[in-house]
């Protein structure tokens, strides 16, 4: 751990923020995660932006965090944990395995101080994105994969969960299994038309496959000191070759935070967030000026430009965060859903798109 890193841990486990805003002095609190933070008036709007449906239930989480003046880093830990313990086709071990039959995880998170961590092929590990922030805050490293990822967690003291599908996953897999073709389907995660939905309706129980079902959850907040953070949690694509990975573990491809400018994440077809350095191009139109959501646009445009007719068959969305505390989305298709939760509540919306 480099020195100013080590002094910034300590500085935070003080419950001292490193970045104040002017005749700004915060005081300590223990919050809900049991970890110190720093509560105090009211600096920022804090807000939190997830993906998908699942954001909803995610959010909330995040929120009990960032809404009470806890750290976005903290927030959007917590939240995507409420994912990756759902029963869903596509995040956390009950997610739809590997064409050998293996669920494999993916997942990265990032601060405002360009500190980040990521984890992939992880397998057999309930929570990855904590895994992802170990790896973070305790490595020299930013990226673990495989076998080597599943020995560092187990070093921190993650339990090795059985090697077992899901009940769903299961019979997808015995399904697939009959045409062993792989075709990723565009917004699986969303078979049900909504909007505004109620978060309510949206506990954790009723995602479940064909129903609420969903893909990546991403997340990215800012909280109440004006910084940003996000994760990125995913069992990546379903039916995937063996060892493959996607775009969520990739700083840069499926998340990225630059604490000056927006924090952003992606979901969809990694291969093709991947190819364009997706959430980084997205933070690099916002400094440009533009607004999160027409970044976003700027880079999904991009890649239909890339994938020419191909574009029709696959999916990519981004969701942007920006220093203001502004959000936006896009999609290439129809169907992507986001959710926003701020002081004036916890709300679904429909993305924009190119068709
Ligand atoms: C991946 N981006 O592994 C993830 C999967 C996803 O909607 O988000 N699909 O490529």
């Amino acid at each position: 751990m480099s020195m100013d890193r080590r002094k910034f841990l300590n500085l935070s486990s003080l419950g001292i923020s490193s970045f104040t805003i002017t005749g700004f002095i915060p005081k300590t609190v223990q919050d809900i995660t049991g970890s110190s933070n720093v509560i105090s008036n009211t600096v920022v709007n804090p807000v939190v932006v997830s993906t998908w449906d699942a954001g909803l239930a995610a959010n909330l989480a995040a929120w009990k965090i960032i809404g009470i003046g806890g750290r976005a880093l903290d927030a959007v830990e917590n939240g995507v944990k409420v994912t990756e313990d759902e029963i869903n086709c596509c995040v956390g071990l009950s997610g739809n395995p590997d064409r050998d039959g293996h669920v494999t995880l993916d997942a990265s998170i990032m601060d405002h101080e360009f500190n980040c961590g990521s984890v992939a092929f992880l397998e057999r590990i309930k929570h990855p994105i904590s895994v992802a922030r170990r790896v973070m805050e305790k490595t020299p490293h930013v990226m673990l994969v495989g076998e080597g990822a599943q020995q560092f967690a187990l070093s921190e003291g993650f339990t090795l969960e059985p090697d077992t599908l899901s009940k769903d996953a299961k019979s997808s897999y015995e399904n697939w299994l009959k045409k062993s073709e792989y075709k990723p389907v565009i917004n699986i995660e969303r078979k049900k038309a909504t909007s505004q939905l109620d978060p309510s309706s949206m506990a954790p129980h009723k995602l479940i496959n064909g129903d609420w079902n969903h893909d990546t959850i991403g997340m990215i907040a800012l909280d109440s000191f004006g910084n940003l953070s996000g994760s990125c949690t995913t069992s990546g694509a379903g039916f995937k070759m063996r060892g493959r990975v996607g775009d969520s573990p990739v700083i840069g491809a499926g998340l990225y935070v630059d604490n000056e400018i927006g924090a952003v994440v992606a979901t969809g077809q990694g291969e093709d967030v991947i190819r364009v350095a997706g959430a980084s191009a997205v933070v690099e139109q916002m400094r440009q000026g533009k607004s999160p959501a027409e970044a976003c646009k700027f880079v999904v445009e991009r890649i239909r430009r890339i994938k020419k007719e191909k574009a029709k068959d696959i999916q990519v969305c981004f969701i942007a965060l920006n220093k203001k505390g502004e959000a936006g989305a896009y999609a290439l298709h129809k169907g992507f859903n986001y959710a926003v939760h701020n002081k004036e509540g916890n709300k679904l919306f429909e993305s924009s798109s190119l068709d």
